[in-house]
């Protein structure tokens, strides 16, 4: 058995709670060697929920688990992190305007923020999975600045998973053959899934999705599709999701294998004309647990039009969470 690693869930009450815990009990998360300590955070409003879930890993008789602890205290849950995936969240409800959402998110994720800072083991790695994510990871951040920014990432991980997905719909080939698929921007409509390096097998996808294809329905279908997952399911995405936060996970203290990359929300070092300091996503490779955007790579002008557009929502958004005094 390795050193083990404290892994601590907020809003770990909620759907991707559930679906993400048993199967980190199981030692999909982290290996089957790893030993897990858990900390779940809740709002108290749902902690009687959360000593629920935690008696249910009691029962799960995980061979990996040390323990479970359940706070709505984030200096206590945050305490020894090494892992800390950042699923609670305000969600938009009816009348709400866009600037009460992002107040109302500020509000968790700056004391989440400053508690990481303080309490988080040396090396914690954050992933922000609640939304509005890209600029949650902002908030969340700025208010831990003796972490390093390359510490938090936003999961698009899921993007880039149903971007890969309508490719091998379309093509009928493996999705093991399908790499170099990008998602970039904001995880919001406005994202930009991006087929003009990506391949199938070694051929190039655009010659056999088609290039009308691939800058009409594909970049809708994945932009939507968590729309779509509302409107068939009643629900938003839960299942894929915690499949997604695994698999960011994974990748990232593994690496991508061959000449593949994935996408994941970063503070942006000017990469591709990113404006410095906005938390987009990008074409992302890991290296020493951390993740860094593949460079290089060509961008024609619809490119960047869709990048853009994105990157100007993520301003738009960080203007806000400014004004409000939060960053
Ligand atoms: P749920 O509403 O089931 O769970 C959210 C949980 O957060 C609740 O149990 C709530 O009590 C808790 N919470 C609220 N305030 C809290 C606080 N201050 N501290 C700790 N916990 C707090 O939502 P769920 O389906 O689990 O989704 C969680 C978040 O993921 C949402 O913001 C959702 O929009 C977001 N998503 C992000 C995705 C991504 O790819 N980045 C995809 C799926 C999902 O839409």
């Amino acid at each position: 058995m390795s050193h083990p690693l404290t892994l601590t869930l907020t809003g770990a009450a909620g759907q991707i709670g559930y679906a993400l815990l048993f199967r980190v009990a199981s030692g999909e998360a982290f290996g089957p060697d790893t030993p897990v300590r858990v900390r779940m955070l809740e709002h108290p409003r749902a902690l009687k929920a959360a000593a629920g879930v935690a008696l249910e890993l009691q029962d799960a008789a995980s061979r990996v688990l040390l323990d479970v602890d359940v706070s709505s205290d984030p200096r206590h849950a945050f305490d020894g992190a090494d892992v800390a995936v950042l699923a609670g969240a305000r969600p938009r409800t009816a009348g709400m305007e866009r600037a009460d959402l992002l107040e109302a998110n500020a509000g968790i994720f700056g004391p989440q923020g400053a508690a990481l800072n303080d309490v988080a083991a040396d090396g914690v790695q954050v992933l922000v999975v609640g939304n509005p994510a890209n600029t949650n990871t902002l908030v969340v951040a700025s208010h831990a600045p003796d972490v390093p920014a390359d510490r938090f990432t936003a999961l698009t991980r899921l993007d880039h998973n149903r971007a890969v997905a309508q490719v091998a719909q379309r093509t009928g080939a493996p999705v093991a053959d399908i790499t170099r698929v990008t998602v970039w921007g904001n995880h919001s409509r406005t994202q930009y899934p991006d087929l003009r390096h990506a391949r199938v097998g070694s051929r190039p996808a655009l010659d056999l999705v088609g290039r009308e294809w691939a800058d009409g329905p594909f970049v809708d279908t994945v932009a939507q599709r968590g729309g779509a997952i509302i409107a068939a399911r009643g629900a938003s995405s839960v299942a894929s999701t915690a499949t997604a936060v695994l698999q960011h996970e994974h990748l990232r203290r593994h690496d991508v294998p061959g000449d593949d990359w994935t996408s994941a929300g970063r503070f942006s070092d000017g990469s591709y004309g990113v404006p410095e300091g906005v938390v987009c996503s990008f074409p992302v490779v890991a290296a020493d647990g951390t993740w860094q955007v593949v460079p290089g790579l060509d961008l024609d002008t619809t490119a960047r039009a869709r990048i853009d557009a994105s990157v100007a929502e993520l301003l738009d958004e960080r203007d806000a969470v400014r004004a409000l005094g939060v960053l």
